[in-house]
């Protein structure tokens, strides 16, 4: 059945909680808000033009059945950049760099992670208000459980559970909401392992939401995509993350992206960066340029790795560059160029 979005959003009027992002990984106040209000000019919003998304085959499809692609920012760890999280924010990377999406990435494990000593409550309204923004907006938005250095999901599996039980019931209306439910597990998790966890958080999900987009990512640093190729996931509308940094993954990772595609692997690549697996080193433009052909070749969703001005390669904002929009060329890193000259030639 056709959901459709609540009508009407609260329009929190709050201010924005002061100083700017630091590039430390101290956790902050995440008290991150914005004063604006709904979006009045919210006519011709992604959302509104293309609605509830589906998957058929290895496409992402929009409400009228067309291919669809979904492309923006990811956050950083919103614990310790809580202040991108903000309605001026996404409108700016929605009007002026054309964006669709944002993603928003919760660390489960890291210093101020939601399954370890992150403050769950400040965290999910920062979660909250970040959908709730997207929605204004009419974007669509990804609501990412990053799952990184506990290497399995299974880690945090409880928590994980009343997470997304919350999150799916919250937003059971919201066709907007995209549910990414391991960002990437590694080491000794397996497919059998992710798979596992998978069979468990996706039913919570359904048993909400009965037709919203899932991803699910995969094994090493969501890179082997083949494995959920050879095994997939019996649930509709799910994606596989694939993930890259352009300087580390090159044509090994594409070919295997475009074998898994042509055996109708629906595949989206909710993080990459242009710059190497650490997060930092130097980009490799020619390698992006690769990637760039391939990724609008088979019209694949792409997120980029990250909306902040931490001192790394991958954070788009030059380090000491406090503002949160309307960034200069001058204030860009050399990812955050390229990228945004990407997401302009796409309006
Ligand atoms: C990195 C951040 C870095 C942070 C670190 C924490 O860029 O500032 O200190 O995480 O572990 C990923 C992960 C993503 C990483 C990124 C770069 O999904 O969380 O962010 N990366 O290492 N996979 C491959 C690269």
């Amino acid at each position: 059945m056709k959901k459709k979005i609540l009508a009407t959003l609260l329009a929190t009027m709050m201010l924005l909680s002061g100083c700017g992002a630091k590039e430390d990984d101290t956790p902050k106040n995440t008290n991150a808000n914005s004063n604006s209000s709904v979006d009045t000019d919210n006519t011709d919003t992604p959302f509104s033009l293309h609605g509830a998304l589906s998957v058929d085959g290895a496409d992402l499809v929009d409400e009228n059945g067309e291919k669809f692609q979904l492309y923006g920012m990811s956050t950083h760890g919103i614990a310790w950049f809580p202040d991108y999280v903000n309605y001026d924010t996404f409108k700016y990377l929605r009007d002026e760099w054309g964006t669709n999406c944002i993603r928003l990435a919760m660390y489960t494990h890291e210093n101020g992670g939601y399954g370890s000593d992150g403050d769950k409550e400040a965290l999910k309204t920062l979660v909250k208000n970040g959908v709730d923004y997207a929605t204004q907006l009419g974007m669509y938005v990804i609501i990412d459980w990053h799952v990184l250095n506990e290497k399995s999901p299974m880690v945090y599996i409880e928590e994980s559970k009343d997470f997304f039980e919350e999150m799916s019931s919250l937003y059971k209306d919201y066709d907007n909401v995209i549910y990414e439910i391991c960002n990437e597990p590694n080491s000794n998790a397996n497919w059998s392992v992710i798979k596992e966890y998978a069979n468990e958080i996706i039913p919570i999900i359904r048993n909400n939401d009965e037709n919203s987009i899932v991803i699910c990512g995969t094994p090493t640093w969501s890179q082997d995509i083949h494995r959920a190729s050879a095994e997939r996931l019996e649930f509709d509308n799910v994606m596989y993350a694939l993930h890259f940094y352009a300087a580390t993954h090159k044509d090994w990772l594409r070919n295997r992206m475009e074998t898994c595609i042509n055996e109708g692997l629906p595949v989206f690549i909710s993080e990459f960066g242009i710059c190497d697996a650490s997060g930092n080193g130097n980009v490799d433009i020619e390698q992006a340029n690769a990637w760039k052909d391939i990724i609008e070749k088979y019209n694949v969703s792409f997120m980029c790795w990250n909306l902040a001005n931490k001192n790394e390669a991958s954070s788009i904002i030059e380090f000491g560059c406090d503002k949160l929009y309307g960034w200069t060329d001058d204030e860009l890193k050399e990812e955050g160029l390229w990228i945004s000259e990407w997401f302009e030639s796409e309006k």
